[in-house]
């Protein structure tokens, strides 16, 4: 991807559909409402929706639902449709592969599309040392993977993770997951083995001197674990459901350098971090550091599900023969679906959409910030924007602040999501297709939402 900087966004891609904010309805109008009570007696009470209008095309920067409004998206389906949804290139591969054949499953009777991915990523992921790849469904599936390979690599056992931390809904990753509810809440037992401890929060934790904070971590890990127990250290580069963390400078390069000299595999989930939304292909690469194991998911395929694990290739090759695998895992036509995202983000620069979008994001929230202390943190890189909310009074989070301003944000027709382990913290992650001026509206919305709060 080039260095120069995308002056103005235009929508890119996806199917026709003005790229405007249009209310025809209250939100949830009828029809989404009507949709909202089937799916009351019909699915389970247990999967909840963050604005329940019911979709019908999506493209550009707009999400279109069923009542005929059109919301400015800036959630990208949780950093998923990157490339934009129902993106052109994706469409058509999804279609020619379709029609050639739907899946035989890689372990049985194999096909190019997953060689292909696993050369890409071999490729694309940070470090020039030989690499493997292999393919998965989520990016549960593929942190769960991390850890079996680092495990049969170093013949040991034990897993760091840390505060803030997310790594999915399984059991294995449940336990590498920090916040209870509303994640692992009475869903216990978890896996043994796994260790947690503290990250670099410096809006929090008061520290910017990263290296010293990451010291003070590898002092406790060593005196509560022993690298000579320790198969991997798993973090994301920047934490996203724990609300857009960015690690204070020093405190990844620390740490990676401890894991190379102790055995120990280093694991950078870059599952929300991935694919040009921090900017750069890798938001490792950002922090200088290059990972033994990268895991990767959502902005992969353009929607569809893959995920993949790529690392050093004496540590994917550890396993024994067959020891990964999975029915589904590179389906083809995910695989199809990747290949055109992967040149989508190669031929729009669309790393540099997510820098341009760094700038506007920071410049109108800090700008706020001057004038609104409850704006505690504006922090972030590229297309992965995260404001921060206190109570100024007492610097406590103010999570219901954050609560009223995404309610009115969607009752405005803009979708924004909410993160954070306090659950005051409202993150931008609009598709890198979306064009200027409804990027611009969208954070119109927002901030008339927190001025009216
Ligand atoms: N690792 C870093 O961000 C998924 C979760 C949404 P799956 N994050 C969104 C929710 O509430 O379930 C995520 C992530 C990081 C792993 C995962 C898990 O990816 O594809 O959802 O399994």
């Amino acid at each position: 991807m080039s260095d120069v900087e995308t002056p103005v966004l235009t929508p890119v891609g996806g199917p026709s559909l003005p790229q405007e904010r249009r209310l025809i309805t209250a939100i949830p109008g009828p029809r989404s409402q009507e949709l909202a009570a089937r799916a009351a007696t019909a699915v389970s009470a247990a999967i909840s929706t963050t604005l329940p209008v019911y979709a019908v095309a999506a493209g550009g920067g707009v999400v279109v639902d069923v009542d005929g409004n059109s919301l400015i998206d800036l959630g990208s389906g949780i950093a998923v449709t990157s490339v934009g949804n129902a993106a052109p290139r994706v469409v058509e591969a999804i279609q020619r592969q379709a029609a050639q054949f739907t899946h035989t499953c890689f372990m049985v009777t194999p096909y190019e599309g997953y060689v292909a991915v696993a050369e890409k990523l071999n490729a694309l992921t940070p470090g020039d040392h030989q690499k493997r790849t292999a393919l998965f469904n989520s990016g549960a599936e593929a942190v769960e993977n991390a850890i079996k390979v680092a495990r049969t690599h170093t013949g040991k056992a034990a897993v760091v993770a840390f505060d803030h931390a997310y790594h999915g809904r399984t059991n294995l990753t449940m336990g590498l997951t920090a916040k209870n509810l509303p994640y692992k809440d009475g869903f216990g037992p978890f896996a043994g083995e796994v260790y947690r401890f503290a990250a670099s929060y410096p809006f929090r934790d008061g520290e910017i001197d990263g290296a010293a904070r990451a010291r003070a971590t590898i002092q406790a890990i060593e005196k509560q674990v022993g690298a000579h127990n320790l198969a991997a250290v798993i973090i994301e580069p920047i934490q996203g459901e724990g609300g857009f963390i960015v690690p204070a400078d020093g405190f990844l390069q620390t740490l990676v350098a401890w894991c190379r000299e102790s055995n120990v595999v280093f694991i950078a989930d870059e599952v929300q971090t991935g694919f040009a939304r921090t900017g750069s292909w890798f938001a490792s690469e950002q922090f200088g550091i290059v990972p033994d194991v990268v895991t990767m998911a959502k902005g992969i395929a353009g929607g569809l599900p893959l995920a993949a694990v790529t690392g050093r290739a004496e540590i994917m090759d550890s396993p024994v023969a067959g020891g990964l695998g999975g029915t589904y895992g590179g389906n083809p036509v995910a695989c199809a679906a990747a290949l055109a995202a992967l040149e989508t983000y190669e031929r729009e620069d669309l790393a540099a959409r997510a820098r341009r979008i760094e700038t506007i994001i920071t410049e109108r929230f800090t700008a706020e910030q001057s004038r609104d202390p409850r704006i505690g943190d504006v922090r972030g890189l590229g297309a992965m924007m995260a404001i921060e909310f206190i109570d100024p009074a007492t610097g406590e989070p103010d999570a219901a602040l954050v609560r009223a301003i995404a309610a009115e944000a969607h009752r405005q027709g803009v979708v924004v999501l909410t993160a954070g382990t306090y659950g005051n913290v409202i993150r931008f992650l609009p598709p890198l297709s979306i064009g200027e001026d409804l990027l611009a509206e969208g954070l119109d919305v927002v901030l008339e939402a927190l001025r009216n709060s």
